[in-house]
């Protein structure tokens, strides 16, 4: 393939956020006696902020339609506080490993680069550890229609900086994201567990494995 752009996801490729998500996630869940086991976690990835509150009232058995759509707003922005203090302390010792090095080759032969996360904090996290300028364009998720996985923010990615879907290539650590990524006809790259991530088109088990000699 004639590769011209790289679109990334956040969490789990750049950085990994993950953590302090489920943190802040399992301290409203105390707050409001919800039920919130460690396995939900890798569900929530790459699922935007309603959906994951969405997912987290389901496992506690709360009847669909018991939380008002304001009730379930005002939740989501009691989260994205406490989420915030945590990524506050965030620096560029947080970037995973070989994604520094992988930005920089990228950029010496000429490829551009786009942001396409589902966290409305994307911009503020690649500002704290430093990234902020390796980026072309960051797809601002709260103008999505839907969310992973439906393809609309890789698609919408490759429009932003100009290239052909054919040309682009979108890096995931989660099954949603991966899925989004073939459903817009994109190569898809997934970072983890082949297991999870059996419908990435390449699986590289960690960010370190990252080159451009792979497409
Ligand atoms: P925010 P990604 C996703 O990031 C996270 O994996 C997911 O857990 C989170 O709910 C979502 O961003 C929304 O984040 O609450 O900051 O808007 O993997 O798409 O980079
Ligand atoms: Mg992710």
């Amino acid at each position: 393939m004639l590769l011209k752009a790289i679109l990334f996801d956040l969490d789990g490729v750049i950085t990994d956020t993950a953590a302090y998500h489920f943190k802040a996630w399992s301290w409203l869940a105390e707050k409001y006696q919800l039920q919130l086991e460690p396995d939900v976690e890798t569900r929530l990835k790459g699922i935007s902020r309603l959906d994951s509150l969405k997912i987290i009232l389901q496992e506690s058995n709360v009847p669909v339609g018991c939380y008002a759509e304001e009730k379930m707003e005002k939740m989501c922005i009691e989260k994205n506080d406490y989420y915030k203090k945590l990524i506050s302390m965030m620096t560029p010792q947080d970037i995973l490993p070989g994604i520094e090095p992988f930005l920089k080759e990228a950029r010496r032969a000429d490829i551009r680069i786009g942001l396409a996360s589902a966290s409305q904090n994307g911009s503020y996290i690649l500002d704290k550890i430093g990234l902020r300028s390796c980026f072309d364009t960051i797809v601002d998720p709260s103008l999505l229609i839907k969310g992973k996985p439906d393809p609309e923010i890789f698609i919408k990615c490759a429009h932003q900086l100009g290239v052909p879907l054919e040309n682009c290539v979108g890096i995931e650590d989660a099954a949603a994201g991966v899925e989004a990524i073939n459903a817009a006809g994109i190569l898809s790259v997934g970072i983890g567990s082949d297991i999870e991530l059996k419908a990435a088109q390449i699986i590289l088990p960690s960010t370190q494995q990252l080159k451009l000699n792979i497409f």
